[in-house]
């Protein structure tokens, strides 16, 4: 008989900033953590019910760059930067908190996915993004390597690599069967051929449109993990979300989700219990104009606040059962306290 686990959401959270952008060619993406913590992320989460909020600072990357690798920009230092992520990432789920990652750009997602994977292996992972990120260097237009995390993580694509240095440290292990994608709408070619060719769920927006956004999570959770007993991974790219909802974000693709669908996405998976990570990446605050910028955070905030528990539905006081009684003392009440100095 197998043991059943019972599952019920960790109360205790540890931020990690990524100001990290070599993944991609625009300025901006590192400054991201700075801003998030700006507008005020530790204290919004500080105050959904009962939540443990400990802030693990950033992870600064410095190293050579006179490696170079075919169509893969800056492979040094995402490299460094990830496998220090990756520890990072480890050390915070020992500690029993959901690690929550701000990028930075989807590149950290190599790191994210592998120190989680180190301290769970049974996770599964939902990719939440217009695009795939499923490139390798052979198939990517633009070789920034934020097109590429997905590729790089999962064994059954590790033979269509050719020898990566500075990546010893990460040896794929996790698999393309533990993946699920949700809003996506820029798909290349040789990456719709990986999703087909592995059968991974994947619900475009096409599929979300048809099924409603519930429907679309629920069925990638069960396909997955029927036992529903295994940890989930989010790594949400704020691009999945319509550039109406998310302006200041590097590729942006209209047609994406509502901010609306992307909390309720978020809530199903805070429900379950078991999420252990999100990475919220590619928010990019020097993208647009002010406006744009505090759509942008404010988006990244609910998406978060949605996964660590926060309801829309209100949360009444803990061990309170009774709203606040006034009660007129005689020397507080007005009209009697004229009586007795008219005496
Ligand atoms: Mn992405």
């Amino acid at each position: 008989m197998s043991k059943a686990t019972k599952w019920k959401p960790l109360n205790k959270v540890g931020i990690i900033g990524v100001p990290f952008e070599k993944g991609q060619k625009k300025y901006g993406v590192s400054v991201a953590p700075a801003a998030m913590r700006t507008a005020g992320l530790i204290e919004q989460l500080t105050e959904i019910d009962g939540l443990d909020v400990k802030d693990f600072g950033d992870i600064e990357t410095v190293c050579d760059e006179n490696i170079k690798v075919d169509n893969m920009a800056h492979l040094p230092l995402v490299s460094a930067c990830n496998r220090q992520l990756s520890n990072r990432v480890s050390q915070v789920l020992r500690d029993g908190r959901v690690v929550v990652t701000i990028g930075g750009d989807h590149s950290i997602g190599v790191g994210t996915v592998d120190g989680h994977y180190k301290v769970n292996e049974d996770m599964i992972l939902i990719w939440v993004d217009a695009h795939a990120d499923i490139n390798t260097n052979k198939t990517s237009d633009s070789g920034s390597v934020h097109g590429m995390p997905v590729a790089l993580l999962v064994k059954e694509l590790s033979d269509y690599w050719p020898y990566l240095p500075t990546m010893d440290w990460q040896v794929p292990k996790f698999s393309i069967k533990n993946l699920g994608y949700l809003g996506l709408r820029s798909v290349d070619q040789f990456e719709r051929l990986a999703i087909e060719k592995y059968e991974v769920p994947a619900f475009a927006m096409e599929d979300i449109s048809e099924h409603g956004i519930q429907n679309s999570i629920n069925h990638i959770l069960q396909v997955l993990d029927p036992c529903m007993n295994k940890p989930i991974h989010v790594s949400f790219d704020i691009d999945s979300l319509d550039s109406l909802e998310a302006p200041s974000t590097g590729t942006p693709v209209r047609g994406g989700l509502t901010l609306r669908e992307a909390i309720c996405l978020m809530e199903i998976i805070h429900n379950t219990g078991r999420l252990r990570a999100i990475d919220l990446v590619e928010i990019n605050p020097a993208l647009g104009n002010e406006s744009d910028r505090r759509k942008t955070i404010e988006a990244g905030l609910c998406v978060l606040k949605a996964g660590l528990g926060f309801s829309r539905r209100g949360t009444a006081p803990r061990g309170v059962l009774d709203l606040p009684v006034q009660t007129h003392h005689d020397h507080d009440c007005p009209a009697k306290e004229l009586l007795r100095q008219n005496k």
